[in-house]
């Protein structure tokens, strides 16, 4: 394990620009649960029964069900070592980003700067009839209504995220393929699987970004990147990080 983590190291020592990718495998040890994992949420859910806007207008009180459920989950969760160097690494250089899969806005608590949320936040909402009010933030758990209602019309409101079959949006699509443009590319805690997202890594190698991978299984990335390491990032991104430290 000791070279794995020294050689990744040694491309972050070089590199000028990083960029990291995560999922919900970032924020597992914080006791997110993940979605395709033991236990995870889709366990006793498909995502197609709940993540999709067709399963919204079908039954959105046991849509708003699920949401709160895991509102009032993600509530008691504080972000974690991983979240805590990848915001370090963000705020020690303006040439670091962090590209999240996840809608639990712990990266944004643990103060990651340039940070692309490319699903949303779990904690914003919108209107289902898009009556034109922006979107808006409400952290209540659980929410006043059920299920939610538009603080401008009175009308459905839905949580504010990217789901299946819903376009993300343009802004954090080129933000993100922006940010492959970069000298190592590492992708954290996601099984791949889910695209837009998982398709950057191959766009960071097009780049020539030298790419990483760190999860606790074999996923349709590993063997596309140049270096895959098989643990939990909540502990090998300190490793990671103590190695930087060291005088090279
Ligand atoms: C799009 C937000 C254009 C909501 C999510 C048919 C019809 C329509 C679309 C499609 C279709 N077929 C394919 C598509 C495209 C579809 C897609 O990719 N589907 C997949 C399933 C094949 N994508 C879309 O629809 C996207 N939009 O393409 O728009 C379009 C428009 C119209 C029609 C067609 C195309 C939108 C995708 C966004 C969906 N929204 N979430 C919410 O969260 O409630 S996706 C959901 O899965 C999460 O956001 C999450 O980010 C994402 C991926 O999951 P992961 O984060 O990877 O989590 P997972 O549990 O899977 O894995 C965790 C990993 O961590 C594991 O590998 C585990 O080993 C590891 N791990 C665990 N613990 C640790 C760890 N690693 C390290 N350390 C640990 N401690």
């Amino acid at each position: 394990m000791f070279h794995v983590i020294e050689r990744l190291a040694e491309e972050l020592r070089r590199a000028r620009r990083v960029t990291v990718l995560t999922g919900a495998g970032v924020s597992a040890a914080s006791g997110v649960p993940t979605f395709r994992g033991a236990g995870g949420l889709w366990g006793s859910f498909r995502a197609e029964d709940l993540a999709t806007p067709e399963a919204f207008a079908r039954d959105p009180r046991l849509v708003w069900e699920w949401y709160e459920w895991r509102r009032a989950k993600i509530a008691s969760c504080e972000p974690n070592a991983a979240h805590e160097v990848l915001a370090r690494w963000t705020i020690e250089s303006p040439h670091h980003t962090v590209i999240t899969q996840n809608v639990d806005d712990l990266h944004v608590r643990a103060g990651t700067q340039r940070l692309v949320r490319l699903h949303g936040s779990i904690w914003e909402l919108t209107c289902w009839n898009d009556c034109g009010a922006p979107r808006w933030r409400d952290e209540r758990v659980p929410l006043p209504a059920q299920p939610a209602t538009c603080t401008s019309c009175g009308g459905l409101a839905r949580p504010a995220v990217v789901w299946f079959g819903e376009s993300l949006s343009s802004d954090d699509v080129n933000a993100a393929l922006a940010a492959c443009s970069c000298d190592v590319f590492m992708t954290i805690g996601t099984s791949a699987l889910v695209y837009p997202a998982a398709g950057l890594v191959q766009h960071a190698t097009a780049k020539g970004a030298f790419t990483a991978e760190i999860n606790l299984e074999v996923t349709p990335a590993s063997s596309a990147v140049d270096l895959a390491i098989q643990g939990n990032a909540e502990l090998i991104l300190p490793e990671i990080a103590a190695h930087l430290l060291k005088r090279v």
